[in-house]
């Protein structure tokens, strides 16, 4: 099983990332129901591990706080491959990632060493795309670059499966884990 956590995001969030996207010169955009914040990728594992994860998160505590999204970027350097905004530097934010990558830990599941570089994916890009993409992509991220939207509240992170498929990949929340 495909799985990962990730903060859900609420509808006024969403519907101000979707405004964003209309706008996208070009790009495979994230269907609305499928944007979140990544908090770990757990990867491909039996349905055991996930359980057994699952288990392990069900006395995992933290304390709530508020998450602020701000300031457009890509993943992939110079031929993009995706185009994200990021969260705003939060201790809380970090100490939760940490806390839980221990957790994940004790629960058999080491994750890669890598920074942590809290955003929600707004669209993809081929492989490939043409040099005019790339400056059009240039363009709309010089325009918008500096959007910034309200805080809110992140009250809980949930435990999702992915599907992936042909066109967009299908996310199923399995679990979800209050915070606070
Ligand atoms: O929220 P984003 O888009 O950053 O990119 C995938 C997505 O994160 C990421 O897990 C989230 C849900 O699919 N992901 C997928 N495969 C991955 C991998 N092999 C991965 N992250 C790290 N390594």
């Amino acid at each position: 099983m495909r799985a990962f956590l990730a903060i859900p995001l609420p509808e006024s969030v969403i519907d101000a990332l979707e405004d964003l996207q209309v706008d996208l010169p070009f790009g495979r955009l994230v269907r609305p129901e499928n944007l979140h914040l990544t908090l770990a990728f757990l990867g491909e594992e039996p349905p055991e591990v996930i359980e057994a994860v699952h288990e392990a998160l069900l006395s995992f505590r933290a304390t709530d706080f508020d998450l602020e999204l701000a300031g457009l970027g890509t993943f992939g350097g110079r031929e993009p491959a995706s185009l994200h905004i990021a969260a705003t530097r939060s201790p809380a934010l970090r100490d939760l990632h940490a806390r839980l990558r221990n957790r994940l830990h004790g629960a058999g599941l080491m994750l890669p060493r890598e920074r942590f570089a809290p955003h929600v994916t707004l669209a993809r890009f081929r492989r490939n795309s043409p040099a005019a993409d790339h400056q059009r992509l240039g363009a709309f991220i010089a325009a918008r670059g500096e959007t910034r939207l309200a805080p809110f509240p992140v009250t809980h992170f949930s435990l999702f499966r992915s599907i992936l498929g042909a066109d967009a990949p299908v996310y199923d929340e399995l679990a979800r884990y209050m915070l606070g």
